[in-house]
């Protein structure tokens, strides 16, 4: 996809705040620190759209992205990160899960997981749920480039393995591997 505008739309600590316009929405879901941010920024080789860190938990908010003015690019707060207090743990879980059962112009869900690592408990309870509630869906295996290519194709096995149903691309936003499969699989969901 030609990407001719990608803007910072809003930040929302509240459903109130989520855009009117009714574009179709995608989704970037996935436990803090795994490469949200990166892989939207990495999506549209804009380096500091969406904020990224290297301490977990930073993006609090729902972050709304305009993309050629047709389309909304959405960057959710990370789960299982155990810094923050409780009550504001279940504030994002709350928030992210209200905008995924909630939301009607959702056009596809992005989840997230390290491709170095076995999916956690909590990465399979919202792929669980992501299937119970037939979401249409991707998982994107992130950070490939920390592996060699035998580590890598060992590793997806084992993501394939816990996630049978799913479509897996691993990818890296260091080098952009993986950015046409993602793009073909937006495309197809918006269209
Ligand atoms: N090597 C490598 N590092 C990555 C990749 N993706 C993300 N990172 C790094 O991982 C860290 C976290 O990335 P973010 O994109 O901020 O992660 P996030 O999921 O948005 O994190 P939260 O907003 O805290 O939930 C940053 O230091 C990134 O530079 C990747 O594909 N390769
Ligand atoms: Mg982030």
């Amino acid at each position: 996809m030609k990407i001719t505008s990608a803007e910072f739309c809003k930040s929302a600590f509240e459903s109130a705040h989520w855009p009117v316009d009714g574009r179709p929405e995608i989704a970037f879901l996935g436990r803090s620190n795994v490469g949200k941010s990166s892989l939207l920024n990495s999506l549209l080789h804009r380096k500091g759209l969406a904020r990224t860190s290297n301490t977990p938990g930073r993006t609090q908010s729902i972050s709304f992205f305009l993309i050629n003015d047709s389309f909304y690019f959405v960057d959710l707060p990370g789960y299982g990160f155990a810094k923050v207090s409780k009550t504001m743990r279940s504030d994002w879980g709350k928030m992210a899960e209200d905008y995924l059962s909630q939301r009607e112009q959702l056009a596809l869900s992005i989840q997230l997981v390290d491709s170095r690592h076995k999916p956690s408990q909590l990465d399979l309870q919202l792929h669980e749920w992501l299937e119970f509630n037939q979401k249409a869906y991707l998982v994107v295996a992130t950070k490939s480039d920390k592996l060699s290519s035998n580590e890598l194709t060992k590793q997806m096995r084992v993501i394939d393995s816990v996630m049978p149903e799913s479509r897996v691309i691993s990818y890296s936003s260091q080098t952009g591997k993986g950015r046409d499969a993602v793009w073909s699989a937006i495309a197809k969901a918006l269209s």
